[in-house]
């Protein structure tokens, strides 16, 4: 295989391990546990993996002979920097405990361990791997495993490979469903245990316990160092307003980092957004204010960051999309009758089978972006909001704004626009020192709570603002992070998704400046993640985890 300098330099980096792991580890157990809400719901659907105590992992004394240890590995969802790293750290954990244990890969993700693909991961295949970034050394997949049926093939397969235990790496879905699979096989005494990792570049698998998900921070990173650039480009032509939307899903996580970093002109947070109950409108009023003081002072250029989410957390485009969704839902008579019309008529046609007031929002919006809504859907039919150009929405709804203002003599600048969508571009950068020392230590973390008959539990490293020699590892029920919340109608037992806390740290910090960065023009430019230099450099984690940890 031809690597690139990078990666045959970055394939010598060994990975950083807290001292408690470095040598013969100590269990030391904590507290019984609790679920976040819903105890009695949840210890009923839980019996066997419920109220387990927390885990740390201390210096031991001397490692105790243990026989080899056979685990399944399985990556789940969207690619997040260091994937590759949990891996290894599993890896070189099983073989430490007994050089005869086995790591086996299910390829394409959960699918792969229903359908029994799966490969053996020999050290040489590893090897090529260590460092790198992507989930391609087995594949991942969206496949949610959540049916009888399925956890009774991946028994099968287990059995076969005589597997003592599966890593399942994904984010809160995924470890859900771990920990559904860990009750299943503990309930049957089947002996295979299931242990879960927190993954994904949204940052919004996390809480007391799990301090961020991993490939978070080299996400961010690489998105922040595009934004520096873009924003250096905006300060040296001074003639573009450049509008950003980031991937993340739901929360505006890796907006709100990626701010913290660059200090753009205009950043909007989703959850804020919510709170406060903002309509399209009035984010336009906002955005277009910054535009335009701007302009008064000879600035006619500036940087907007928005999150994927946005659209979802606007109260009267939630509606709307909710209408859209069952007006438009695959096999009904009102689809049928949408598709036979003839495209011209189709934006008048759906406008009159909205509510008087989800008719007014879908005029307002550019005629793109409505088509965008009524065409860009999902297998089962719902509009695929994360599809929908946001930042080109804002755009033109800021221009036409600026436009009314100027006529009233309000406005006398420029306003041109660049659009940009940053998401692929971070999920499979190579890890940063962070993510690649988190990720072997979460993965080594694993191999040990195999190797002390663990199930139900996500591999948990803690204390990640100090030197990684301190980090804490260990291991928490991952019924401990769960509630039950209303899905597709049904009420299920779930991993609390981490929204940005409007009382947190970092999003007070944000606000406290947000108006100065707003006209000013305070950019940072943060340059590419550094792999080799001095750790003020190399080494830092996320602004998110300092200021929550200050
Ligand atoms: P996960 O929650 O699976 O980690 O997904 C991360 C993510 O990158 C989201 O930010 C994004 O909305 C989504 O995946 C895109 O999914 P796809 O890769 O299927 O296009």
């Amino acid at each position: 295989m031809n690597i690139s300098a990078l990666q045959k330099e970055r394939a010598n980096y060994q990975p950083k391990l807290p001292k408690s792991l470095k040598g013969a580890v100590k269990l030391v157990e904590g507290d019984k546990t609790e679920s976040v809400a819903d105890p009695k719901e949840i210890e009923k659907l839980f019996p066997n993996t419920y109220g387990m105590p927390l885990i740390t992992f201390e210096q031991g004394d001397n490692g105790a002979q243990s026989a080899p240890v056979n685990v399944g590995v399985i990556l789940s969802g969207g690619q997040a920097p260091g994937g590759h790293n949990v891996i290894s750290g599993i890896f070189d954990g099983i073989k430490k405990i007994h050089s005869e244990s086995k790591l086996y890969g299910f390829l394409g993700g959960p699918g792969g361990l229903v359908d029994h693909k799966y490969m053996e991961l020999t050290a040489e295949i590893i090897d090529e791997y260590r460092n790198t970034g992507g989930f391609d050394i087995i594949g991942s997949g969206r496949t949610k495993l959540e049916e009888e049926a399925q956890f009774d093939k991946g028994l099968e397969i287990a059995n076969d490979l005589n597997l003592n235990a599966l890593v399942i790496i994904g984010g809160d879905d995924s470890n859900t469903n771990a920990c559904v699979l860990a009750e299943y096989y503990a309930q049957k005494n089947t002996g295979v245990q299931v242990i879960g990792c927190p993954k994904t570049i949204d940052g919004d698998l996390k809480n007391e316990m799990i301090e961020t998900s991993f490939g978070f921070d080299t996400a961010t990173k690489v998105y922040s160092e595009l934004i520096g650039n873009i924003q250096r480009d905006a300060n040296s032509a001074k003639k573009y307003w450049h509008f950003i939307k980031l991937m993340g899903r739901s929360a505006s996580h890796i907006g709100l980092e990626c701010s913290l970093k660059t200090q753009p002109n205009i950043t909007l947070i989703s959850e804020e957004v919510a709170a406060k109950q903002q309509t399209l409108s009035e984010i336009v009023e906002y955005m277009a204010g910054a535009v335009s003081q701007r302009a008064d002072n000879g600035e006619n250029f500036g940087v907007a960051l928005i999150p994927e989410g946005l659209i979802e957390f606007i109260p009267e485009m939630k509606i709307l999309i909710a209408e859209l969704n069952d007006l438009l839902a695959e096999g009904t008579e009102s689809e049928k009758e949408f598709k036979m019309l003839r495209k011209s008529h189709r934006l008048e046609w759906v406008a009159s089978h909205l509510t008087e007031d989800s008719a007014k929002v879908f005029k307002s919006l550019p005629s793109g972006i409505a088509t965008q809504l009524t065409l860009d859907r999902d297998p089962h039919g719902n509009v695929q909001v994360s599809l929908i150009e946001t930042e080109k929405l804002l755009g033109e709804m800021v221009k036409e704004k600026l436009g009314q203002l100027k006529k009233e003599g309000k406005f006398s600048g420029k306003f041109s626009t660049q659009y940009h969508f940053f998401g692929y571009e971070g999920r499979c950068a190579a890890p940063s020192n962070f993510d690649a020392d988190y990720c072997y230590s979460l993965g080594y973390t694993a191999s040990v709570l195999i190797a002390e008959g663990k199930t139900g539990y996500m591999a948990s490293v803690r204390n990640l603002t100090a030197p990684a020699e301190e980090w804490v590892a260990g291991g928490v029920p991952v019924t401990m992070m769960m509630n039950m919340e209303k899905r597709h109608g049904h009420m299920k037992p779930v991993i609390q998704k981490a929204l940005v806390e409007l009382e947190g740290a970092p999003y007070k910090y944000f606000v406290s400046k947000r108006g100065e960065w707003a006209l000013g023009t305070h950019y940072i430019y943060p340059g590419p993640i550094q792999y080799f230099g001095p750790t003020e450099v190399c080494d830092q984690p996320t602004e998110t985890l300092k200021l929550e940890k200050a």
